[in-house]
């Protein structure tokens, strides 16, 4: 095995899409799922992330072995194309049974609708051929407080996720935590609230979670940390890259789009603790501008590959000697500025690294 992780990269099929916003439709005609497939090795993918329903369309309204008979076909036009199912999560936010949360639905039928489909979400990925379960708490907090007993939904969510490693032992299950939207507040907002749950479930070896860089700039909090903590737990089973400009709706912008040196720290801290080695995929959950073209419908997927790749090369090549020398004498200015040279790709002077102004500079008198 080469000394270099060698990544491997995902993305889920909503992440080529039409182009439907809050205020107006589709912009671009949809593909297939199986037209969608034939361009993830093109554009240097090899993972796919899948819903429930990514698999097996309008699986509410099929029997169950209509359901395991689609979810055979698309594991083999995976495998056809060489491609890995990387986890499946139950889409528990569109059905009207879940208009006040799956889990933590105040009611209980439609709480009982929530973990049947989270059920069939199982059946599905092994089907698919992959033991990973994604649970996107989407619907789970309120849009008031006085609404919900927020201590009673936090145990109904634990539940939920004992029930999922209860009903197969091989599963995994990884929580996608968010801090907002569709939810004015969610239960389950950051890395740590879900690393809670995890190691109160009957098995915590088996649950850990998917950092998204918008979660967290969204709760306030930096990507790059939310994911060493995870990293510290040894329970960072795969991320979402992408990128936020500040606190608005969660924007899901190309990674590096917004802020490149936070995506340079969030490369730095998967590569320098080595992330990936046990094949644990780079996953992008990026959307396409509304005012791309059909034909560009998927540029941002191959360009924040390429900037992950980039940014790597970055991370690499940095001097981690000099680094440790201007962290021992604390002048982080001369670390900052070491750090922002690299990142240009301009040259500084190794012993005091500094900013230099640009020889194309106008010099005043
Ligand atoms: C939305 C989430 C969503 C999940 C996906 C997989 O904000 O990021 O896209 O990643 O449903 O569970
Ligand atoms: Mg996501």
């Amino acid at each position: 095995m080469s000394e270099l992780t060698e990544y491997r990269f995902s993305f889920g099929p909503w992440n080529i899409s039409e182009g439907a916003d809050p205020f107006g439709p589709e912009v671009r005609s949809p593909y297939s799922l199986e037209e969608k497939l034939d361009w993830y090795r093109p554009l240097g993918f090899e993972g796919v992330q899948f819903h429930d329903d990514d698999v097996v369309e309008g699986l509410n309204d099929l029997e169950h072995l209509q359901i395991m008979k689609r979810a055979r076909e698309v594991g083999h036009a995976l495998r056809d194309r060489g491609l890995t199912p990387e986890f499946v999560a139950p889409r528990l936010w569109f059905d009207p049974r879940t208009i006040d949360g799956g889990y933590t639905s105040n009611d209980a039928a439609q709480r009982k609708y929530a973990l049947d489909r989270s059920i069939k979400a199982v059946d599905v990925a092994r089907e698919v051929g992959t033991p990973n379960i994604v649970l996107w708490l989407a619907r789970e907090g309120s849009y008031i407080r006085e609404s919900k007993d927020a201590k009673t939904a936090y145990q109904r969510i634990l539940d939920a996720v004992n029930l999922l490693l209860e009903y197969d032992e091989e599963i995994q299950v990884w929580i996608e935590p968010k801090p907002n939207e569709p939810m004015d507040h969610a239960y389950v907002p950051t890395i740590g609230h879900a690393l809670a749950l995890a190691y109160q479930s009957v098995d915590p070896a088996r649950v850990s979670g998917l950092i998204e860089t918008a979660h967290a700039v969204l709760a306030g909090l930096d990507p790059s940390d939310e994911m060493a903590f995870a990293l510290a737990h040894d329970k960072l089973a795969s991320v979402h890259l992408n990128d936020q400009n500040g606190l608005k709706f969660d924007q899901d912008k190309s990674f590096g789009a917004a802020n490149l040196r936070s995506a340079y720290n969030q490369v730095r801290v998967l590569e320098r603790s080595g992330y990936g080695r046990r094949g644990e995929f780079i996953g992008l959950d990026v959307k396409a501008m509304r005012t791309q073209s059909q034909e560009s419908s998927t540029a941002h997927l191959s360009n924040s590959r390429a900037l992950f790749l980039h940014l790597l090369d970055k991370v690499r090549s940095a001097d981690q000697q000099l680094e440790q020398e201007l962290i021992a004498a604390r002048d982080y200015e001369a670390l900052e500025a070491y750090t922002l040279c690299l990142l240009l790709g301009v040259p500084t002077d190794a012993s005091s690294p500094r900013v230099e102004t640009p020889a194309t500079a106008v010099q005043h008198a």
